[in-house]
């Protein structure tokens, strides 16, 4: 997973050396012929994405065809009743399990399985993942949210707080992507209306700023004023989709979070200013955010802003061996992990406010989720 993760952010850095010994061990190691239950939405995000995109900027033909190899053992997860998928597939014998799963891991698919289907040539890809991203929109309640668990076999809702945090957050993200990059216009009229709903019920403006809470799906009653670091995403995707008014003040609230111990703790309550789960991760998506106002606004703030967040990482997690997650943000205790999102979003974004012109360019090419950039060849 690490080397796949990592490759690209490696070569959009330059570094030769280690992008070709990571190319290198991915071709000698990486097999997907195991009798493995694998999580269909991380290996899609981070393997499948990684190595497309590890195609496209370096054109190895096996990439692709470990991508291909890949995307054919996953596509069981989508033979379900309503074509959502499964949680879980099997890359050898094409089980399936897990049959409650959430709008992020059933919506989060289409960047990767389109992309596919348009190097290959063959739609099947591109068919499934939209249907399930078809069959989730359908059953968004008659204000227009949805909710956090879903029944892929019945379709009935089983968990009914709607939310832009983990579990729901990169659905609305990939709406918004997939129109960027497959120009499929029904993908522009789901993510508008969604949105819209979001900003609607979601949305909360307190003397500290605008926020986003959780509310009932049904009935757009709030029960929750929780905010938290997977929640950071949401500036940099109203920025793409044109909204930078709302990106630009929430980017402000995500900016104050993060200033409370110096790094952003997972989960924060906006009313009553508590923090509720402290650790970090070493997620991303501030600093990604960040990034996305930099580049829209050309306000030099959001490379401060880049910078800051970049110092604090180096402050609190380096450690010799890599970077550690935080177990709290206040003690500033690390732990023994490294997810490798680290590699392959946080580093690549906090490199990219310093990159030379022309290393990334919004206009060509679709980030996934995982930070892997797609270029629309086709
Ligand atoms: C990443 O795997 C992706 O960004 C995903 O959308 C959310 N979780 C992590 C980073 O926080």
């Amino acid at each position: 997973m690490t080397p796949v993760d990592a490759f690209d952010t490696m070569v959009l850095m330059g570094l030769k050396k280690e992008s070709e010994e990571a190319k290198q061990l991915i071709f000698e190691k990486l097999s997907f012929d195991k009798n493995l239950f694998v999580q269909n939405f991380e290996v899609t995000i981070r393997l499948l994405g990684g190595l497309l995109s590890a195609y496209q900027l370096d054109g190895d033909k096996r990439f692709l065809d470990l991508a291909e190899d890949l995307g054919r053992r996953l596509l069981p997860v989508f033979n379900s009743t309503t074509g959502m998928p499964y949680i879980y597939v099997n890359l050898k014998t094409g089980e399936t399990k897990g049959k409650v799963n959430n709008p992020a891991e059933i919506g989060t698919l289409m960047l990767e399985f389109g992309t596919l289907s348009k190097l290959t040539g063959n739609p099947v890809y591109f068919e499934k993942s939209k249907k399930a991203v078809v069959e989730l929109f359908r059953r968004r309640s008659e204000i227009g949210l949805v909710g956090t668990t879903i029944d892929v076999e019945t379709g009935e809702w089983k968990n009914t707080a709607s939310h832009i945090s983990g579990m729901i957050d990169s659905y609305y993200e990939y709406l918004l992507k997939a129109w960027k990059l497959f120009g499929d216009e029904e993908f522009k009229t789901m993510y508008y209306q969604s949105i819209a709903a979001v900003n609607k019920y979601l949305a909360e403006k307190t003397e500290t700023g605008l926020w986003y809470g959780q509310a009932d799906m049904l009935t757009g009653k709030q029960i929750s004023s929780s905010f938290g670091a997977l929640d950071a995403f949401l500036p940099a995707v109203l920025a793409l989709g044109g909204d930078l008014e709302r990106a630009v003040e929430l980017q402000e609230s995500v900016y104050k979070m993060w200033m409370i111990h110096g790094i952003e703790p997972e989960e924060f309550d906006y009313k009553t200013n508590q923090v509720k789960y402290p650790g970090y991760v070493l997620r991303p998506e501030a600093i990604e955010s960040a990034y996305y106002l930099y580049i829209f606004t050309k306000n030099e703030k959001y490379l401060g802003m880049g910078r800051e967040f970049f110092d604090s990482l180096v402050k609190y997690c380096r450690i010799e061996e890599g970077y550690a997650a935080l177990k709290n943000v206040a003690t500033k205790e690390t732990s023994d992990q490294m997810e490798s999102f680290f590699l392959a979003e946080t580093l690549k974004y906090c490199y990219l406010f310093f990159a030379p012109d022309g290393v990334i360019d919004l206009d060509k090419i679709v980030f996934n989720t995982e930070a892997h950039p797609l270029k629309k060849t086709w």
